[in-house]
C-alpha cells in the first residue's frame, strides 16, 4: 500500500470506522519516518478526543520477587539462582503504597512473582494478598490493580470483594507455540481463562504482549484481535529487555519502532482504552516516544529508597520514577496529570459498560 493508502486508512480511523485486518497489518508494518509521524499524530488526535491532554499515573509495588514459574524472559524465574530475592512485609508494602498515594498516583499496582506465601489461607480463613488489598484500599482510597499471575476463580472473587478493581495478566503472545516457548510449563488456556474469571468477578482487565521475542507481524495482529474479543480495558505492548540469569538473549530483538508503532495502532483500534507507556522498559527517557504514539497512562512509578524493584530496570532507588520527576516529560509532550476524579469517572463508566454490570442489572430488574 502506498502512502496515500496509509492516509486513507488513518482518515477512516479518525472517522471511527473499524479497520480491516489488512489495514491493521499495513499500519503495524509502517517504519518510514513520515508515515510513522502521521500514524502517531492520528493516535494523539484520537487520544485527545477521549482524554483531552490528560494522562494517568500508576504506582508500582513489586512486593515479592519469589516465583514458582520459569518464564524464559523473566529474571524472577525460579531457576535464576543469581538473583537476590525479597519478600516485603505487610507494613513495608502499606507504607510504600501510602507514599505513592501522597505523591499523586491514580492507582496502586500490587505485583508479585507467583509466590504462594501471599495466596495461602491463614488460620483465620483469610489470605494475605486479600488483606493487603483491603488495607491499602481503605488507607489510600485509590483504585487497586492486582498482578499476581494465574490464580483461581475463587481467589479472584475474594480480591474483588476486598476492593481490587483491576486484574493484570499478560498472555505475552496469542500464538500458542510461542507462548509455550516463553512461559515454559504453563497452560495457555488457564492463563486466558483467569482473565474471564476475573471479568465474571467484576474486575477490569489488562491484557498485554511482548515484542522482540520471536513474534511475527501476524502474531501481533492476532493478539490485537484477541484483545478485542476479550474486551480488555487496558492493553499494552512491552519490548523484551534481556536480563542476567535468563536463558533468552536479544537475538530476536524487534526493531525499536515495533513497540511505539503497535501502541499507536492500539490507540486506533481501542480509542477509549487505557494504554500504558511503561517507565520500566527504557526508564523515564523512554516515555516520550510512547506518549507521542498515543499512550495515556504512565506505569511503573516506584517509591525511591525502599528497595522495590522493577521488572526490567534496575535503577529503582533514585527518585527518577516519582510523579514529580516526570513533569518535564509531560510538559515536553504538552500533557498534564489528570485529576483523581477523572480516573474514578473513567473506571465507573467502563464498569457500567461491562457484561458483569449488565448481568447484575438484569438480575436486579
Ligand atoms: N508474575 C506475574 C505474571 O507473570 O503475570 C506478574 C509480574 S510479571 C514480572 C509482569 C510482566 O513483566 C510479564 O507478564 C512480562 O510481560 C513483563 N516482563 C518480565 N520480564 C520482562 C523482560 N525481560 N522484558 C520485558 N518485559 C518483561
Ligand atoms: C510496568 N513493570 O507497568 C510494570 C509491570 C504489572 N502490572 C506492570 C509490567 O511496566
Ligand atoms: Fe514469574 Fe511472572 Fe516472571 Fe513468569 S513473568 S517468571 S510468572 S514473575
Amino acid at each position: 500500500m502506498i502512502n496515500s493508502g496509509s492516509d486513507a486508512v488513518l482518515q477512516n480511523a479518525l472517522h471511527g470506522q473499524k479497520l480491516s485486518p489488512d489495514e491493521i497489518r499495513h499500519l503495524l508494518g509502517l517504519r518510514e519516518g513520515k508515515a510513522v509521524s502521521r500514524l502517531f499524530r492520528t493516535a494523539r488526535q484520537i487520544r485527545g478526543r477521549h482524554f483531552g491532554n490528560k494522562v494517568f499515573l500508576y504506582g508500582f509495588l513489586y512486593f515479592s520477587t519469589f516465583c514458582r514459574n520459569n518464564c524464559r524472559f523473566c529474571q524472577f524465574r525460579k531457576a535464576n539462582f543469581s538473583l537476590e530475592r525479597y519478600r516485603k512485609t505487610d507494613s513495608e508494602i502499606i507504607e510504600a503504597a501510602r507514599r505513592m498515594a501522597d505523591a499523586g498516583v491514580h492507582l496502586i499496582d500490587l505485583t508479585m512473582g507467583e509466590d504462594p506465601d501471599f495466596l495461602q489461607m491463614n488460620s483465620n480463613g483469610s489470605v494475605r494478598l486479600e488483606n493487603l488489598v483491603h488495607k491499602i484500599k481503605t488507607e489510600t482510597g485509590l483504585p487497586i490493580m492486582v498482578s499476581p499471575g494465574v490464580i483461581s476463580s475463587d481467589m479472584l472473587k475474594r480480591l474483588a470483594e476486598a476492593g481490587a478493581d483491576w486484574y493484570a495478566c499478560y498472555q505475552e503472545t496469542h500464538h500458542r507455540p510461542l507462548f509455550e516457548r516463553l512461559r515454559i510449563g504453563q497452560s495457555y488456556d488457564e492463563r486466558w481463562q483467569a482473565k474471564k474469571y476475573a471479568q465474571n468477578a467484576g474486575l477490569l482487565i489488562e491484557e498485554g504482549i511482548l515484542t522482540g521475542v520471536g513474534e511475527t507481524a501476524d502474531d501481533i495482529l492476532h493478539s490485537l484481535e484477541m484483545m478485542r474479543s476479550l474486551k480488555a480495558d487496558q492493553v499494552r505492548i512491552m519490548s523484551f529487555r534481556p536480563q542476567n540469569g535468563i536463558p533468552m538473549s536479544d537475538d530476536l530483538k524487534a526493531d525499536d519502532l515495533s513497540e511505539p508503532v503497535t501502541i499507536a495502532v492500539m490507540r486506533l483500534i481501542f480509542p477509549g482504552a487505557m494504554i500504558p507507556a511503561s517507565s520500566d522498559v527504557d526508564g523515564p527517557d523512554g516515555l516520550r516516544q510512547r506518549l507521542r504514539a498515543g499512550a495515556n497512562v504512565i506505569t511503573s512509578l516506584i517509591p525511591p529508597g525502599k528497595g522495590f524493584t522493577g521488572v526490567v530496570t534496575a535503577d529503582t532507588d533514585s527518585a527518577q520514577r516519582m510523579p514529580r520527576s516526570i513533569a518535564p516529560v509531560l510538559e515536553h509532550c504538552a500533557l498534564e496529570v489528570a485529576s483523581a476524579k477523572d480516573y474514578m469517572r473513567w473506571i465507573e463508566t467502563r464498569r457500567s459498560q461491562s457484561e458483569f454490570h449488565q448481568k447484575l442489572q438484569d438480575s436486579v430488574c
